[in-house]
């Protein structure tokens, strides 16, 4: 199970990488390093951040362990950073030589990079989830690397583009996928929809334990924190009303009929707030928070999105979207106020993936490559995009995004148990019929 503490979250994207390794947290190990037995619910990061008090320094043990299996047989190579197993003995360098692997590896991450060549030619179809001006922006800034590729595209939501790919999954239509939260591509690769490339620039992630499929079949490309959009001309005209820091607050009878979210069967954003719900809650006592929520939702949205755009006009009090896309509205200047519930709230990873049984697959992963390169992460607030990036090299644009107290949203659990969830939810607490557009 892909686990996180919500502070490690927060210290692995909010690290700055230094020229070395970091000097913090335990002690140091001298005079040549120790040998570590791997234990219940270790990984690579984890035990980086124990031992050289930097998340980002896990090449060092990868490797570290790596050359000490070509010497020693009792060490089992590593071959994905991603998996390693309970009594695996691992190496663990000391400062001066695991200032040397830091080093090696940062020249390995400078080199996975996209440079673009102008003599690859094609039509790539590209099955794009972000908001529709990060698509639409994206897609020529590929051209710019890639002038012969023509891409053809359809913005959809993560629910809808998961049906799509379930639809087409004997003659699929496109090659990549690009955004939505992970949970749906987890769901896609159990169905075996996806197909797994093992991609050079996957070396860029902060986190690949958290951040890609065991076997390559999606990465990771960016973060999101749901938050809570509340209109301040709603608050003004109801004194005594404040914006909402809890999820209790939002089943209260004050707010009945005055929040918007979209629908979990469309919306990977209505999705995220409901796996959070179910976790924070357990799943009985989250299914019964759910009914009182449905009571108050005003109406159901298509888009995970909308609903800030909504509350923000005035159709409703408050709604329940993602903090990057409650930004974009507070920034275009509707009267907006953002919240997060204080006692946790759920968080996405945007996934890529390239498409089982794709008919350009060598466009597809050029398309992948670029998506993991800190260049193609950074473009997003370009467009108005302003999640935080996966990968080493690029800052996130707004990290107080970030600086909420986050579930362990557990991504397995949500990814396994989409489809039922969904059916659930619709089957017993509200039906998709009329969704507002
Ligand atoms: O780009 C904004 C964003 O919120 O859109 C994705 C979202 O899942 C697509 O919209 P739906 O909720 O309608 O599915 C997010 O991954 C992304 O952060």
């Amino acid at each position: 199970m892909k686990k996180i503490l919500g502070l490690t979250l927060v210290a692995l994207l909010l690290f700055t990488v230094v020229a070395g390794v970091a000097s913090a947290a335990a002690p140091l190990p001298q005079g040549g390093g120790q040998e570590y037995t791997v234990q219940a619910d270790d990984w690579l990061s984890k035990l980086a951040e124990k031992n050289y008090g930097d998340v980002l320094a896990w090449p060092v043990i990868w490797k570290a362990t790596n050359a000490k299996a070509t010497e020693d047989d009792s060490f089992a190579a590593i071959a994905n950073p991603n998996v390693i197993e309970v009594g695996q003995k691992l190496w663990i360098p000391d400062e001066s030589e695991a200032a040397q692997y830091f080093e090696e590896f940062s020249a390995e991450r400078a080199a996975a990079t996209t440079t673009g060549s102008p003599d690859i030619t094609g039509e790539l179809n590209l099955l794009c989830v972000v908001e529709l001006e990060w698509c639409e922006g994206q897609i020529p800034e590929f051209n710019k690397l890639y002038p012969g590729i023509q891409i053809n595209w359809i913005r959809m939501s993560s629910g809808e583009s998961l049906t799509r790919l379930r639809n087409e999954a004997s003659n699929p239509q496109f090659d990549v996928w690009w955004g939505g939260p992970i949970d749906s591509y987890i769901t896609a690769a159990k169905e075996g929809l996806l197909e797994p490339y093992d991609s050079p620039n996957a070396v860029n992630l902060r986190d690949p334990q958290l951040m890609k499929a065991p076997d390559n079949s999606w990465f990771g490309i960016y973060i999101g924190t749901l938050g809570f959009a509340t209109n301040l001309d709603y608050l003004e005209a109801h004194p005594g009303l404040v914006a909402p820091t809890s999820w209790d607050e939002l089943i209260k009878p004050e707010w009945k009929d005055q929040v918007l979210i979209a629908h979990p069967s469309s919306s990977g954003t209505s999705y995220t707030a409901l796996c959070t719900i179910l976790q924070l809650r357990g799943e009985e006592a989250g299914w019964e928070y759910m009914r009182a929520f449905a009571d108050n939702v005003l109406q159901f949205t298509k888009s995970g999105s909308a609903p800030a755009r909504f509350a923000g006009s005035g159709e409703a009090g408050t709604s329940v979207v993602f903090s990057h896309d409650i930004v974009k509205q507070i920034e275009a200047g509707l009267p907006l106020q953002l919240t997060f519930p204080a006692e946790g709230t759920g968080y996405e990873i945007g996934g890529t993936a390239l498409i089982k049984g794709a008919k350009n697959p060598d466009l597809a992963k050029l398309w992948i490559d670029w998506a993991l390169t800190p260049a193609a992460q950074e473009l997003g607030p370009k467009y108005n995009a302003f999640q935080a990036p996966t990968v080493i090299g690029a800052e996130a644009s707004r990290p107080e995004l970030l600086e909420v107290n986050l579930i362990n949203y557990d991504f397995d659990y949500c990814g396994n148990n989409k489809s039922a969830f969904v059916d659930r939810f619709t089957n017993e607490i509200a039906n998709a019929d009329a969704l507002k557009e």
